[in-house]
Protein backbone atom coordinates (compact mmCIF):
# COMPACT_ATOMS: atom_id res chain seq x y z
CA UNK A 1 0.00 0.00 0.00
CA UNK A 2 1.03 3.40 -1.20
CA UNK A 3 1.64 6.14 2.06
CA UNK A 4 0.98 9.54 1.64
CA UNK A 5 4.35 11.93 1.56
CA UNK A 6 5.30 13.61 5.17
CA UNK A 7 4.77 17.35 4.72
CA UNK A 8 7.55 18.99 6.50
CA UNK A 9 6.14 20.69 9.71
CA UNK A 10 5.73 24.34 8.84
CA UNK A 11 8.61 26.63 10.12
CA UNK A 12 8.68 30.33 9.42
CA UNK A 13 12.55 30.30 9.86
CA UNK A 14 13.29 27.54 7.61
CA UNK A 15 10.98 28.75 5.09
CA UNK A 16 12.59 32.09 5.04
CA UNK A 17 15.89 30.61 4.30
CA UNK A 18 15.11 29.72 1.03
CA UNK A 19 14.29 33.20 -0.28
CA UNK A 20 17.58 35.19 -1.24
CA UNK A 21 15.75 38.21 -1.48
CA UNK A 22 15.04 38.20 2.24
CA UNK A 23 18.19 38.87 2.87
CA UNK A 24 18.55 41.69 1.18
CA UNK A 25 18.42 45.48 3.22
CA UNK A 26 16.18 48.13 1.54
CA UNK A 27 17.74 51.83 3.07
CA UNK A 28 20.19 50.05 5.33
CA UNK A 29 17.64 48.13 7.04
CA UNK A 30 16.13 44.28 6.83
CA UNK A 31 13.64 44.14 3.82
CA UNK A 32 10.44 43.71 5.17
CA UNK A 33 8.30 42.43 1.85
CA UNK A 34 4.52 42.86 2.41
CA UNK A 35 3.46 43.55 -0.78
CA UNK A 36 2.92 39.79 -1.84
CA UNK A 37 -0.81 41.03 -3.52
CA UNK A 38 1.45 42.29 -6.26
CA UNK A 39 3.66 39.45 -6.45
CA UNK A 40 5.21 37.37 -4.45
CA UNK A 41 8.53 36.38 -3.89
CA UNK A 42 10.59 33.31 -5.31
CA UNK A 43 12.09 30.55 -3.80
CA UNK A 44 15.60 29.34 -4.87
CA UNK A 45 14.37 26.47 -6.25
CA UNK A 46 12.27 28.05 -8.74
CA UNK A 47 15.22 30.61 -9.68
CA UNK A 48 17.27 27.66 -9.93
CA UNK A 49 14.88 25.77 -12.36
CA UNK A 50 14.68 29.13 -14.64
CA UNK A 51 18.47 29.25 -14.77
CA UNK A 52 19.10 25.84 -15.52
CA UNK A 53 16.41 25.14 -18.81
CA UNK A 54 18.41 27.96 -20.22
CA UNK A 55 21.93 26.31 -19.38
CA UNK A 56 21.58 22.74 -20.51
CA UNK A 57 17.75 22.21 -22.53
CA UNK A 58 17.41 25.32 -24.00
CA UNK A 59 15.51 25.19 -27.37
CA UNK A 60 11.83 25.67 -28.71
CA UNK A 61 9.44 23.13 -28.18
CA UNK A 62 6.58 20.71 -30.05
CA UNK A 63 9.32 22.34 -33.20
CA UNK A 64 12.35 19.97 -33.77
CA UNK A 65 13.22 16.10 -33.46
CA UNK A 66 16.60 17.23 -31.86
CA UNK A 67 17.07 16.15 -28.83
CA UNK A 68 17.07 19.73 -26.33
CA UNK A 69 13.61 20.27 -28.34
CA UNK A 70 12.53 16.63 -27.17
CA UNK A 71 13.76 18.04 -23.75
CA UNK A 72 12.21 21.22 -23.72
CA UNK A 73 8.94 19.75 -24.71
CA UNK A 74 8.85 16.81 -22.30
CA UNK A 75 9.54 19.80 -19.54
CA UNK A 76 7.26 21.87 -20.93
CA UNK A 77 4.25 19.35 -20.94
CA UNK A 78 5.43 17.73 -17.59
CA UNK A 79 4.94 21.22 -16.26
CA UNK A 80 1.44 21.08 -17.59
CA UNK A 81 0.31 18.19 -15.88
CA UNK A 82 2.04 19.09 -12.02
CA UNK A 83 -0.71 22.91 -13.18
CA UNK A 84 -3.16 20.11 -13.93
CA UNK A 85 -2.94 18.40 -10.70
CA UNK A 86 -2.56 20.88 -8.21
CA UNK A 87 -5.80 22.71 -9.79
CA UNK A 88 -7.97 19.03 -10.05
CA UNK A 89 -8.32 20.07 -13.98
CA UNK A 90 -9.83 16.48 -15.64
CA UNK A 91 -7.22 16.83 -18.67
CA UNK A 92 -3.63 18.40 -19.52
CA UNK A 93 -5.32 19.90 -22.38
CA UNK A 94 -7.63 21.39 -20.54
CA UNK A 95 -4.37 24.01 -19.02
CA UNK A 96 -3.27 26.77 -21.27
CA UNK A 97 -0.33 28.94 -20.98
CA UNK A 98 -0.71 32.34 -21.27
CA UNK A 99 1.29 35.53 -19.80
CA UNK A 100 -0.85 36.22 -16.74
CA UNK A 101 -4.39 36.74 -15.46
CA UNK A 102 -4.61 39.64 -17.78
CA UNK A 103 -4.08 37.45 -21.02
CA UNK A 104 -6.25 34.40 -19.69
CA UNK A 105 -9.18 37.47 -18.94
CA UNK A 106 -8.54 38.82 -22.42
CA UNK A 107 -8.25 35.38 -24.04
CA UNK A 108 -11.86 34.20 -22.41
CA UNK A 109 -13.21 37.65 -23.27
CA UNK A 110 -12.76 37.85 -26.56
CA UNK A 111 -13.40 34.58 -27.98
CA UNK A 112 -16.01 33.92 -25.59
CA UNK A 113 -17.64 37.22 -26.74
CA UNK A 114 -17.27 35.79 -30.34
CA UNK A 115 -18.95 32.35 -29.21
CA UNK A 116 -22.01 33.64 -27.06
CA UNK A 117 -22.43 37.78 -27.46
CA UNK A 118 -24.86 39.56 -29.63
CA UNK A 119 -27.11 42.50 -29.30
CA UNK A 120 -28.86 42.90 -26.19
CA UNK A 121 -27.03 40.41 -24.02
CA UNK A 122 -25.51 40.91 -20.52
CA UNK A 123 -22.48 39.74 -18.73
CA UNK A 124 -22.45 40.26 -15.31
CA UNK A 125 -19.47 41.35 -13.04
CA UNK A 126 -18.55 42.67 -9.74
CA UNK A 127 -17.52 45.82 -8.13
CA UNK A 128 -14.59 44.70 -6.73
CA UNK A 129 -12.72 43.34 -9.84
CA UNK A 130 -9.51 44.34 -10.82
CA UNK A 131 -9.15 46.05 -14.13
CA UNK A 132 -7.44 42.81 -15.74
CA UNK A 133 -11.61 41.45 -14.96
CA UNK A 134 -13.30 45.14 -16.18
CA UNK A 135 -12.00 46.05 -19.14
CA UNK A 136 -11.73 42.90 -21.55
CA UNK A 137 -15.48 42.79 -21.03
CA UNK A 138 -16.35 46.21 -21.40
CA UNK A 139 -14.43 46.21 -25.05
CA UNK A 140 -16.55 42.19 -25.68
CA UNK A 141 -19.78 44.05 -24.86
CA UNK A 142 -18.92 47.32 -26.93
CA UNK A 143 -17.67 44.98 -30.08
CA UNK A 144 -20.91 42.90 -29.83
CA UNK A 145 -23.59 45.22 -28.57
CA UNK A 146 -24.05 43.90 -24.84
CA UNK A 147 -23.94 45.34 -21.73
CA UNK A 148 -22.24 44.80 -18.27
CA UNK A 149 -23.84 44.61 -14.96
CA UNK A 150 -22.59 44.44 -11.76
CA UNK A 151 -23.00 42.71 -8.55
CA UNK A 152 -22.98 45.77 -5.89
CA UNK A 153 -20.52 45.55 -2.87
CA UNK A 154 -21.44 45.81 0.92
CA UNK A 155 -19.60 48.00 3.42
CA UNK A 156 -17.73 45.04 4.89
CA UNK A 157 -16.09 44.73 1.22
CA UNK A 158 -18.87 41.64 0.24
CA UNK A 159 -20.90 40.88 -3.01
CA UNK A 160 -24.26 41.43 -2.15
CA UNK A 161 -26.06 38.52 -3.16
CA UNK A 162 -29.40 39.95 -2.75
CA UNK A 163 -28.73 41.82 -5.73
CA UNK A 164 -27.16 39.74 -7.88
CA UNK A 165 -28.51 41.35 -11.80
CA UNK A 166 -28.80 38.02 -13.47
CA UNK A 167 -31.31 37.50 -16.16
CA UNK A 168 -32.97 35.79 -19.32
CA UNK A 169 -30.02 38.01 -21.22
CA UNK A 170 -26.99 36.62 -18.98
CA UNK A 171 -24.48 35.30 -21.00
CA UNK A 172 -21.50 35.54 -19.05
CA UNK A 173 -20.58 35.90 -15.23
CA UNK A 174 -17.01 36.77 -14.30
CA UNK A 175 -15.80 37.09 -11.09
CA UNK A 176 -12.80 37.11 -8.66
CA UNK A 177 -11.95 34.20 -6.41
CA UNK A 178 -10.38 36.50 -3.92
CA UNK A 179 -10.42 39.91 -4.07
CA UNK A 180 -6.84 42.25 -4.42
CA UNK A 181 -7.57 44.95 -2.69
CA UNK A 182 -9.45 44.25 0.12
CA UNK A 183 -8.56 40.02 0.73
CA UNK A 184 -12.01 38.83 0.42
CA UNK A 185 -12.55 35.51 -0.21
CA UNK A 186 -15.67 35.44 -2.12
CA UNK A 187 -18.27 31.91 -2.37
CA UNK A 188 -17.86 31.63 -5.85
CA UNK A 189 -18.83 27.76 -5.76
CA UNK A 190 -22.28 29.50 -4.53
CA UNK A 191 -22.58 31.91 -7.59
CA UNK A 192 -21.05 29.75 -10.09
CA UNK A 193 -24.04 26.88 -9.21
CA UNK A 194 -26.75 29.78 -9.43
CA UNK A 195 -24.97 30.72 -12.48
CA UNK A 196 -25.07 27.34 -14.07
CA UNK A 197 -28.52 26.72 -13.69
CA UNK A 198 -29.22 29.90 -15.62
CA UNK A 199 -27.26 28.47 -18.49
CA UNK A 200 -24.23 31.04 -17.50
CA UNK A 201 -20.67 30.40 -18.18
CA UNK A 202 -18.83 31.10 -15.59
CA UNK A 203 -15.00 32.63 -15.34
CA UNK A 204 -13.41 33.13 -12.44
CA UNK A 205 -9.81 35.62 -11.97
CA UNK A 206 -8.13 33.41 -9.74
CA UNK A 207 -5.18 35.68 -8.86
CA UNK A 208 -5.02 36.34 -5.71
CA UNK A 209 -6.53 32.69 -4.35
CA UNK A 210 -3.86 30.11 -6.07
CA UNK A 211 -1.34 31.42 -3.13
CA UNK A 212 -3.54 30.92 -0.52
CA UNK A 213 -6.09 28.52 -1.69
CA UNK A 214 -6.78 24.88 -2.47
CA UNK A 215 -7.81 25.46 -5.76
CA UNK A 216 -9.97 22.45 -7.38
CA UNK A 217 -12.14 23.83 -10.48
CA UNK A 218 -14.73 20.70 -10.70
CA UNK A 219 -15.61 21.19 -6.96
CA UNK A 220 -15.91 24.82 -8.54
CA UNK A 221 -17.98 23.78 -11.15
CA UNK A 222 -15.97 26.58 -13.13
CA UNK A 223 -15.74 27.03 -17.07
CA UNK A 224 -12.89 28.92 -17.08
CA UNK A 225 -9.99 29.82 -14.26
CA UNK A 226 -7.04 32.35 -14.97
CA UNK A 227 -4.33 32.82 -12.85
CA UNK A 228 -0.39 34.27 -12.49
CA UNK A 229 2.62 32.29 -11.84
CA UNK A 230 4.40 35.40 -9.86
CA UNK A 231 1.55 35.29 -7.55
CA UNK A 232 2.15 32.18 -6.65
CA UNK A 233 5.75 32.15 -6.23
CA UNK A 234 6.48 31.15 -9.97
CA UNK A 235 8.57 33.62 -12.08
CA UNK A 236 6.82 36.95 -14.14
CA UNK A 237 5.38 36.73 -17.40
CA UNK A 238 3.81 33.27 -17.09
CA UNK A 239 -0.08 32.27 -16.45
CA UNK A 240 -2.54 29.68 -16.59
CA UNK A 241 -5.78 29.70 -17.81
CA UNK A 242 -7.70 26.70 -17.04
CA UNK A 243 -11.00 25.78 -19.57
CA UNK A 244 -13.79 22.74 -19.67
CA UNK A 245 -12.87 21.37 -22.30
CA UNK A 246 -16.45 21.06 -24.42
CA UNK A 247 -16.25 24.83 -23.59
CA UNK A 248 -12.66 25.01 -25.03
CA UNK A 249 -13.49 22.84 -28.38
CA UNK A 250 -15.99 25.37 -28.64
CA UNK A 251 -14.45 28.62 -28.18
CA UNK A 252 -12.65 30.19 -31.19
CA UNK A 253 -8.49 30.82 -31.16
CA UNK A 254 -7.38 34.68 -29.60
CA UNK A 255 -4.41 35.08 -31.32
CA UNK A 256 -3.14 33.36 -34.60
CA UNK A 257 0.17 32.60 -35.68
CA UNK A 258 2.78 29.61 -35.12
CA UNK A 259 1.54 26.05 -33.49
CA UNK A 260 -1.71 27.25 -33.18
CA UNK A 261 -2.90 25.21 -36.53
CA UNK A 262 -3.55 22.28 -38.07
CA UNK A 263 -3.20 23.24 -42.02
CA UNK A 264 -3.13 26.70 -43.41
CA UNK A 265 -3.45 27.96 -47.33
CA UNK A 266 -3.56 31.31 -48.22
CA UNK A 267 -7.03 31.18 -48.09
CA UNK A 268 -7.95 29.76 -44.68
CA UNK A 269 -6.40 27.68 -41.82
CA UNK A 270 -7.48 25.35 -39.71
CA UNK A 271 -6.83 24.54 -35.83
CA UNK A 272 -4.31 22.71 -33.94
CA UNK A 273 -5.84 20.51 -31.23
CA UNK A 274 -6.55 21.81 -27.20
CA UNK A 275 -4.05 23.00 -25.51
CA UNK A 276 -2.54 24.16 -28.68
CA UNK A 277 -5.24 26.36 -30.28
CA UNK A 278 -4.73 28.90 -27.59
CA UNK A 279 -1.04 28.82 -27.62
CA UNK A 280 0.33 30.94 -30.62
CA UNK A 281 3.60 31.38 -30.85
CA UNK A 282 6.78 30.30 -28.93
CA UNK A 283 5.82 30.04 -25.31
CA UNK A 284 7.65 31.21 -22.25
CA UNK A 285 9.41 27.69 -21.52
CA UNK A 286 11.18 28.61 -18.82
CA UNK A 287 8.67 30.30 -17.14
CA UNK A 288 6.65 27.12 -17.26
CA UNK A 289 9.05 25.16 -16.15
CA UNK A 290 9.41 28.03 -12.93
CA UNK A 291 5.89 27.77 -12.71
CA UNK A 292 5.95 23.64 -12.54
CA UNK A 293 8.84 24.31 -9.81
CA UNK A 294 6.66 26.87 -7.80
CA UNK A 295 3.54 24.71 -7.48
CA UNK A 296 6.07 22.17 -6.37
CA UNK A 297 7.75 23.73 -3.67
CA UNK A 298 3.82 24.92 -2.69
CA UNK A 299 3.42 21.50 -2.71
CA UNK A 300 6.04 20.24 -0.14
CA UNK A 301 3.97 22.32 2.56
CA UNK A 302 0.26 22.23 3.30
CA UNK A 303 -1.48 25.16 1.84
CA UNK A 304 -4.05 24.70 4.50
CA UNK A 305 -1.05 25.29 7.38
CA UNK A 306 0.43 27.97 5.32
CA UNK A 307 -3.24 29.54 5.19
CA UNK A 308 -3.32 29.34 8.89
CA UNK A 309 -0.10 31.06 9.42
CA UNK A 310 -1.37 34.06 7.34
CA UNK A 311 -4.41 33.95 8.74
CA UNK A 312 -2.87 34.91 12.46
CA UNK A 313 -0.36 37.18 10.39
CA UNK A 314 -3.92 39.24 9.42
CA UNK A 315 -5.51 38.73 12.86
CA UNK A 316 -2.11 39.90 14.79
CA UNK A 317 -2.05 42.74 12.11
CA UNK A 318 -5.75 43.57 12.40
CA UNK A 319 -5.78 44.28 16.18
CA UNK A 320 -2.74 46.31 16.42
CA UNK A 321 -3.81 48.28 12.98
CA UNK A 322 -7.13 49.29 14.52
CA UNK A 323 -5.49 50.55 17.68
CA UNK A 324 -3.96 53.18 15.73
CA UNK A 325 -5.84 56.56 15.97
CA UNK A 326 -8.20 57.15 12.62
CA UNK A 327 -6.88 54.21 11.23
CA UNK A 328 -9.64 52.91 8.99
CA UNK A 329 -9.48 49.20 7.57
CA UNK A 330 -11.50 49.22 3.87
CA UNK A 331 -12.20 45.74 3.79
CA UNK A 332 -13.56 43.79 6.74
CA UNK A 333 -15.09 40.74 5.38
CA UNK A 334 -15.42 37.52 7.53
CA UNK A 335 -13.38 34.76 5.19
CA UNK A 336 -10.37 36.98 3.86
CA UNK A 337 -6.77 35.88 3.05
CA UNK A 338 -4.01 38.09 4.39
CA UNK A 339 -4.43 41.49 3.06
CA UNK A 340 -5.21 44.94 4.68
CA UNK A 341 -6.46 47.88 2.76
CA UNK A 342 -6.48 51.13 5.41
CA UNK A 343 -6.51 54.95 5.24
CA UNK A 344 -5.75 57.29 7.77
CA UNK A 345 -8.35 59.43 8.26
CA UNK A 346 -8.06 62.80 10.58
CA UNK A 347 -7.28 62.15 14.39
CA UNK A 348 -9.49 63.61 17.00
CA UNK A 349 -5.94 65.55 18.06
CA UNK A 350 -4.55 66.97 14.99
CA UNK A 351 -7.60 66.84 12.57
CA UNK A 352 -5.47 65.95 9.50
CA UNK A 353 -5.29 62.64 7.89
CA UNK A 354 -2.10 61.05 6.26
CA UNK A 355 -1.70 60.64 2.10
CA UNK A 356 -1.42 56.78 1.18
CA UNK A 357 1.56 57.78 -1.10
CA UNK A 358 3.35 59.71 2.23
CA UNK A 359 2.91 56.61 4.08
CA UNK A 360 4.39 54.40 1.25
CA UNK A 361 7.56 56.20 0.85
CA UNK A 362 8.31 56.83 4.96
CA UNK A 363 7.70 53.32 5.25
CA UNK A 364 10.00 52.23 2.35
CA UNK A 365 12.29 53.94 3.84
CA UNK A 366 12.08 52.09 6.58
CA UNK A 367 12.97 48.87 4.79
CA UNK A 368 9.24 48.42 4.51
CA UNK A 369 7.58 47.19 1.02
CA UNK A 370 3.79 48.15 0.99
CA UNK A 371 1.59 48.48 -1.89
CA UNK A 372 -0.32 52.13 -2.12
CA UNK A 373 -2.95 53.96 -5.03
CA UNK A 374 -6.02 52.21 -6.57
CA UNK A 375 -4.22 48.85 -7.07
CA UNK A 376 -6.19 48.48 -10.26
CA UNK A 377 -9.25 48.41 -8.36
CA UNK A 378 -10.98 52.20 -9.06
CA UNK A 379 -14.50 51.64 -9.11
CA UNK A 380 -13.86 49.89 -5.89
CA UNK A 381 -12.24 53.07 -4.50
CA UNK A 382 -15.35 55.11 -5.29
CA UNK A 383 -17.50 52.20 -3.66
CA UNK A 384 -15.56 53.35 -0.20
CA UNK A 385 -15.09 57.40 -1.43
CA UNK A 386 -11.50 56.95 -1.17
CA UNK A 387 -8.66 57.75 -3.95
CA UNK A 388 -6.13 54.83 -2.66
CA UNK A 389 -5.60 53.26 0.16
CA UNK A 390 -1.85 51.59 1.54
CA UNK A 391 -2.27 47.74 1.36
CA UNK A 392 -0.20 45.30 3.13
CA UNK A 393 -0.45 41.58 1.90
CA UNK A 394 1.73 38.69 3.24
CA UNK A 395 2.72 35.45 2.14
CA UNK A 396 3.72 32.36 4.35
CA UNK A 397 7.04 33.27 4.88
CA UNK A 398 6.27 36.83 6.45
CA UNK A 399 6.88 36.67 10.63
CA UNK A 400 4.72 37.92 13.65
CA UNK A 401 8.06 39.97 14.03
CA UNK A 402 7.84 41.43 10.80
CA UNK A 403 4.16 42.94 11.55
CA UNK A 404 5.33 44.17 14.96
CA UNK A 405 8.37 46.09 12.91
CA UNK A 406 5.49 47.40 10.34
CA UNK A 407 3.69 48.67 12.79
CA UNK A 408 6.23 50.33 14.53
CA UNK A 409 6.80 52.24 11.41
CA UNK A 410 3.69 53.12 10.61
CA UNK A 411 3.21 54.85 13.80
CA UNK A 412 6.33 56.56 13.59
CA UNK A 413 5.57 57.53 9.98
CA UNK A 414 1.89 58.50 11.20
CA UNK A 415 3.54 61.09 13.87
CA UNK A 416 5.69 62.80 11.12
CA UNK A 417 3.44 63.24 8.74
CA UNK A 418 0.10 64.83 11.19
N1 LIG B 1 -2.89 42.52 -9.08
C1 LIG B 1 -1.95 43.89 -7.32
O1 LIG B 1 -1.05 44.57 -6.81
P1 LIG B 1 -1.35 40.06 -13.86
O2 LIG B 1 -0.83 41.46 -13.81
O3 LIG B 1 -1.88 39.71 -15.22
O4 LIG B 1 -0.43 39.03 -13.30
O5 LIG B 1 -2.60 40.04 -12.82
C2 LIG B 1 -3.66 40.94 -12.98
C3 LIG B 1 -4.61 40.77 -11.83
C4 LIG B 1 -5.89 40.27 -12.08
N2 LIG B 1 -6.76 40.05 -11.09
C5 LIG B 1 -6.44 40.30 -9.81
C6 LIG B 1 -7.44 40.00 -8.73
C7 LIG B 1 -5.17 40.82 -9.49
O6 LIG B 1 -4.86 41.06 -8.22
C8 LIG B 1 -4.25 41.10 -10.53
C9 LIG B 1 -2.93 41.74 -10.23
C10 LIG B 1 -1.69 43.15 -8.61
O7 LIG B 1 -3.05 43.78 -6.78
C11 LIG B 1 -1.04 44.04 -9.62
S1 LIG B 1 -2.13 45.31 -10.20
Amino acid sequence: MKTAAVKPAFNVDELRAQFPILKELVHGKPLVYFDNAATSQKPRRVIKAESAYYATINANVHRGVHTLSTKATEAQEAAREIVRKHINAKHAHEIIFTSGTTAGINLAAASLGQLLLKKGDEVVISGMEHHSNIVPWQLACERHGATLKVIPITDSGEWDLKQVPFSGKTRILAISHVSNTLGTINPVKKLIAQAKKQGIVTVVDGAQAIAHLNVNVQDLGCDLYAFSGHKAYGPTGIGVLYGRDELLERMPPWQGGGEMIDTVTLIQSTWAKLPFKFEAGTPNIAGIIGLGKAIRWMEDYDKAVMARHEHALLQHATKELLAIDGLRIIGTAKEKVGVISFVIDPSSASGSGVHHYDLGTLLDQQGIAVRTGHHCTQPLMDRFGVSGTTRVSFACFNSMEEVDTMVAALKKAIKMLR
